[in-house]
């Protein structure tokens, strides 16, 4: 009789470590982001990232993977920890590139307002984009659309009549997430000319990239403007895994951050990236929640319980897992 295949060694080998990894990734997100949310409100945004760092980099370190930190915490030496460069994992393991924001929305959290979470990605080796701690002009909308539908270097007006027409409604239908910043003053405006309605957020782009793949539950059509540009490959890294489109292209505007890009490979500072040039293979994304935002609870403490919130999603599959945690306050396991 044939011997019957094992179908845990059918399973190509690269995939199965990933499908092991996706539960794996969960655990560091949500440790950064129960360490985080101790410090939620305590006006101390230096210390709360800290503590997410800490527990990101010991968590990630437990992991079988040989990765390198392609989005970090800032270059060499000016980050001591999960600096660009950084080398991760128990080393006996697949090559994988790490983007990691342990601490997305430092002040929301120390203010303990809504939407700050912790978040990381993983992609095969040498297919993340190594984009230096610049800003990043971006753009963005759900999934259903046809490709170019939107287009970073077209104007507000096109954009948005454009997406309005391919949706079905008048642009006075549509809402637009931008960040409150002066820099966006022309940009608010000329959104608004259009009749479209303008959501802002202080911080947290991350989240407001992934609001426009649901807009029935969150309200946002499409995200515009300017945010930090390792923010910009984690939200392409989720686009790439829940669909939808997106582009960015950094801003190098002094002759000190066009060779710091071009010390990381980065040859046209001019480029616009698409997203599947931002991450050019597959990738894991987890995030949890620090404080309550559109997309995900925060950390709730109750007694010698603590209740997280994650989500974790998967390009080979498209599969998104939404994971409610119920951890025990143990200190020999750092909760
Ligand atoms: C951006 C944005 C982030 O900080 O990096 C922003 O992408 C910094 O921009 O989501 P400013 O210099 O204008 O404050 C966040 O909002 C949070 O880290």
């Amino acid at each position: 009789m044939a011997k019957q295949a094992n179908p845990a060694v059918e399973v190509q080998p690269d995939l199965f470590i990933e499908r092991i990894l996706s539960m794996e990734i969960a655990r560091v997100t949500e440790r950064a982001a129960v360490s985080a949310a101790r410090l939620r409100g305590r006006g101390d945004e230096k210390a709360a990232d800290q503590a997410a760092v800490d527990a990101m980099r010991r968590e990630l370190n437990k992991l079988p993977i040989s990765g390198t930190v392609r989005i970090g915490e800032g270059e060499r030496d000016e980050a001591p920890m999960l600096f660009i460069g950084e080398e991760v994992g128990t080393k006996k393991g697949p090559l994988v590139d790490i983007a990691v924001d342990p601490l997305e929305g430092t002040t929301l959290c120390a203010k303990n307002m809504p939407g700050s979470i912790a978040v990381m990605a993983m992609a095969e080796g040498g297919t993340l984009l190594n984009a230096p701690d610049v800003y990043m002009d971006k753009i963005a909308i759900g999934p259903g659309y046809s490709k170019g539908l939107i287009d970073l270097d077209a104007s507000p007006a096109d954009n948005i009549n454009a997406l309005a027409k391919a949706k079905g409604v008048k642009p006075n239908e549509i809402t637009a997430l931008i960040m409150d910043r002066p820099r966006h003053a022309e940009l608010i405006k000329a959104t608004r000319a259009t009749g479209a309605s303008v959501a802002l957020i202080t911080d947290g782009d991350v989240a407001g990239v992934i609001d426009t793949t649901d807009p029935e539950e969150t309200g946002i059509d499409i995200y515009l403007g300017i945010g930090g540009a390792p923010e910009g490959v984690l939200a392409a890294a989720a686009l790439r895994c829940i669909g939808g489109q997106m582009q960015g292209r950094l801003i190098l505007d002094t002759d000190e951050k066009r060779s710091r890009a071009a010390k990381m490979g980065v040859k046209d500072p001019n480029k616009k990236y698409d997203m599947s040039e931002m991450v050019r293979g597959d990738c894991l994304i987890a995030a949890t929640g620090v404080t309550t935002g559109s997309m995900l609870r925060g950390v709730r403490f109750k007694g010698d319980r603590i209740f997280t919130h994650t989500v974790v999603m998967r390009s080979v599959t498209g599969t998104t897992r939404w994971i409610e945690a119920e951890h025990r306050q143990l200190e020999k396991f750092h909760l």
